[in-house]
């Protein structure tokens, strides 16, 4: 049967915004109080969601989230009508209203960590919510991400669906982006690899000086066991926690792996050696060849993967079995890692090309191409049964950039994040959405 590892990109919504939330995201603190273009953020999505299913490729789209998170101001003790909970936040704790706008859904590489049948006690796909745990304004997304992949994956005879782990520090889980798959073909048994950036109870592990360690041992292990992955089938290594303290705040800022390659940076991990030696044996004995391609400090620094994000691309197949990086308009923009890019494409090896994308409005907040897709590994059959409203078509294309040209505005400050008017705007958009995607209720405004 065939097999496809499917994209599904997250939509930008349409209060993104420049708030400077993530401590640890070098981009996200550089950027803070910037005015941001909601609008332009959208059509730079859809631009890659569109090219990437004109190159021939599987493409989904995940919907965005209800923000300002009017429900959560609630829970935070602000009252009244919708308009006074917004207006008091914004008097008293403007912080607060800041992180209750974040449009940080669209970074669907930490929606939620996914595992194929194949590598399944149940042969179906599962998926374990991430629950965002080391900020606020992302740990208030995974019951909407819940609501919408269930909406989109909603036959149970293929799909399994698991709430996000204890909203404890202890199991922090930053979803896929802490996640890579290894195998032969997309529907083969393969090698799930997780990286985690410090351990809960085990002292023997280091962490970070300076940074948090978002994702831990422990969450990695919870999701390999609520997925049924066996052992033969799982791999845990730790990240350098020197390059956390330098802005890797999550492994797919210095790593990315697809098929049976890994592409990361020199300094990305602990005990490398080990660590590719326990793949390469894993993956054997699935059939497959592992190969890895590291990228020495020599030619490009953890400074120059951090402000280039070249390592947050999206390595893609392409038919003739050699693949693709896709990598975003900073790659271009620094000489060092172009020069890099050149070599690397032009000496033979398994990456073969590079195309670029205009993410910026996304990578002023520290997410390109990688942070902006959930990859999902489907067979023929499963792919079936996704909701076909989500996935990417010409004509779905053409109404989503015509609904944000209509809904979204094309620039946002923190002050208006304060306008009541902004959260009426939101609703109507996302109601509308919901209907063009096929979803069904998944917003708290739809359904309380
Ligand atoms: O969690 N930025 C996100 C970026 C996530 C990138 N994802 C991956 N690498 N997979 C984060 O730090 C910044 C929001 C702001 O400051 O307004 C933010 O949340």
């Amino acid at each position: 049967m065939k097999s496809y590892e499917v994209n599904f990109d997250g939509l930008v919504g349409p209060t993104h915004n420049y708030g400077g939330l993530s401590y640890g995201n070098v981009a996200s603190q550089s950027n803070s109080q910037q005015s941001s273009n909601p609008k332009e953020a959208a059509l730079q999505g859809l631009a890659k969601m569109k090219a990437l299913m004109e190159m021939g490729f599987q493409q989904g789209v995940l919907a965005p989230q209800e923000r300002p998170d009017v429900a959560g101001l609630r829970s935070l003790g602000f009252s009244g009508t919708d308009a006074q909970v917004i207006e008091q936040a914004a008097r008293q704790a403007m912080p607060l209203l800041v992180a209750s706008c974040s449009a940080s859904s669209m970074w669907v590489a930490n929606a939620a960590t996914v595992s194929p049948s194949a590598d399944t006690a149940d042969g179906r796909v599962h998926f374990t919510a991430a629950n965002l745990n080391c900020k606020y304004h992302r740990s208030i997304e995974h019951p909407t991400t819940s609501r919408v992949l269930g909406a989109m994956f909603a036959d149970q005879k293929h799909f399994a669906h698991h709430a996000a782990l204890p909203a404890v520090a202890q199991f922090g889980d930053e979803g896929a982006a802490n996640h890579t798959r290894f195998c032969r073909e997309y529907g083969e048994a393969g090698v799930e690899f997780f990286v985690f950036g410090r351990s809960a109870f085990d002292t023997r592990y280091p962490a970070p000086q300076k940074y948090p360690a978002r994702q831990t041992l422990e969450a990695s292990q919870a999701v390999a066991r609520l997925h049924g992955l066996s052992d033969d089938g799982v791999v845990y290594a730790q990240q350098n926690p020197s390059v956390i303290d330098q802005g890797v705040f999550h492994n797919d800022v210095i790593a990315v792996g697809n098929g049976e390659a890994l592409f990361y940076h020199e300094d990305a991990f602990l005990d490398t050696e080990q660590m590719l030696a326990e793949l390469s044996a894993k993956l054997a004995k699935r059939g497959g060849q592992f190969k890895a391609i590291c990228v020495p400090r020599d030619q490009v620094s953890v400074e120059d993967a951090v402000r280039s994000y070249l390592f947050n691309s999206q390595l893609l197949s392409r038919a003739d079995g050699s693949m693709l990086l896709i990598v975003p308009q900073e790659c271009q923009n620094n000489p060092r890692v172009w020069q890099y890019l050149q070599e690397l494409t032009s000496s033979g090896g398994l990456i073969r090309e590079v195309k670029v994308f205009d993410l910026k409005q996304s990578m002023q907040n520290g997410g390109g191409p990688a942070c902006l897709r959930l990859r999902v590994a489907l067979n023929e059959t499963e792919l079936a049964a996704v909701n076909p409203g989500v996935i990417m078509t010409p004509p779905l294309y053409g109404t989503l950039t015509q609904w944000v040209d209509k809904h979204y505005r094309d620039r946002m400050t923190e002050s208006d994040l304060a306008d009541p008017q902004l959260l009426l705007e939101c609703r109507t958009a996302l109601d509308e959405l919901t209907q063009i995607l096929k979803l069904g209720a998944v917003y708290p405004f739809q359904i309380n």
